[in-house]
């Protein structure tokens, strides 16, 4: 699977990384997505309060935070060194990046937040998940959570201001139950009546349309790449984003399937 880890960067350092990194380090939180195309969209960028993550050595000056175990993937691909033991200046759980402000390469707003999503998986990606709550039902369902539940946002900790200033941001128009809809995710959330990231299987279904619709009919409706199908924007511009230096691909090895039958 060949995924594009989208750069981050961390405006506001935590205590440690004050004193254990180099002045004129550049930090990252590494995002692992498929959908390079849909990043003018992003509001925020999600971890996991409980999780673990490595400040890595990358090229140049620069860190990269991510899960251990993508780090070590990412050694073996030649991305970071060495070969097989990634050096890491430290160790940051998702509850010292909550609240940090980051700037998310092509949107329109000059920073967002780090916020809370506790049904990150540590071992798909990085374990740092960009959030594009137009076209991705998981996010739409996390955020609006946050967005509108006083109560949700106390239990994680999370303030109303790193949340509430960032409206949706259309992205892609695509034609579902025979009319184009600007925000996919926002409309099949709405049809199915989502009513918060615990509903898995509507979410399922959700996410299972806006996946296939978007990428078979949809059409980019800002950025460079307006009016061209996502099918060749999807390309373009993950390609334009590497050459700017704000992502760069990487594989993940197949999970095994271990065979019990026979
Ligand atoms: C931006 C984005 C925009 C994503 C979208 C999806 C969609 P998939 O689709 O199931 O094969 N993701 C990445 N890592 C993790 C993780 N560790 N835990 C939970 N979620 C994770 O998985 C790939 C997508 O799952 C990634 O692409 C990422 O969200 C999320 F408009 O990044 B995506 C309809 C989906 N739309």
């Amino acid at each position: 699977q060949e995924y594009t880890a989208i750069k981050i960067e961390l405006l506001e350092w935590t205590d440690m990384m004050k004193k254990l990194l180099a002045e004129g380090s550049k930090v990252f939180l590494l995002a692992a997505t498929l959908r390079a195309e849909t990043m003018p969209g992003q509001t925020n960028c999600w971890i996991l309060p409980s999780g673990q993550y490595g400040c890595y050595k990358g090229p140049g000056l620069e860190v990269y935070v991510c899960s251990h175990r993508a780090a070590r993937n990412m050694s073996f691909q030649d991305i970071l060194q060495p070969w097989g033991k990634p050096y890491c200046y430290m160790e940051v759980s998702g509850q010292e990046l909550l609240g940090k402000k980051v700037k998310a390469p092509t949107t329109k707003f000059d920073h967002v937040f780090v916020l809370p999503l506790p049904t990150i998986k540590m071992d798909k990606g990085t374990g740092v998940v960009t959030s594009v709550p137009s076209d991705s039902p998981d996010d739409y369902a996390a955020y609006m959570d946050l967005m509108k539940s006083d109560k949700k946002r106390e239990f994680f900790g999370v303030k109303k201001e790193w949340v509430v200033p960032f409206d949706l941001i259309p992205i892609i128009d695509v034609e579902i139950d025979g009319e184009i809809r600007t925000m996919a995710a926002q409309y099949m959330c709405e049809k199915l009546g989502v009513q918060s990231i615990n509903d898995r299987v509507k979410l399922a279904e959700a996410h299972d349309t806006c996946y296939k619709l978007g990428f078979d009919k949809g059409v980019m409706s800002t950025g460079p790449f307006t009016g061209q199908p996502v099918k060749k924007a999807k390309v373009e511009f993950r390609n334009v984003m590497i050459q700017a230096k704000q992502a760069f691909t990487y594989s993940e090895p197949e999970k095994k399937v271990i065979s019990r039958s026979g």
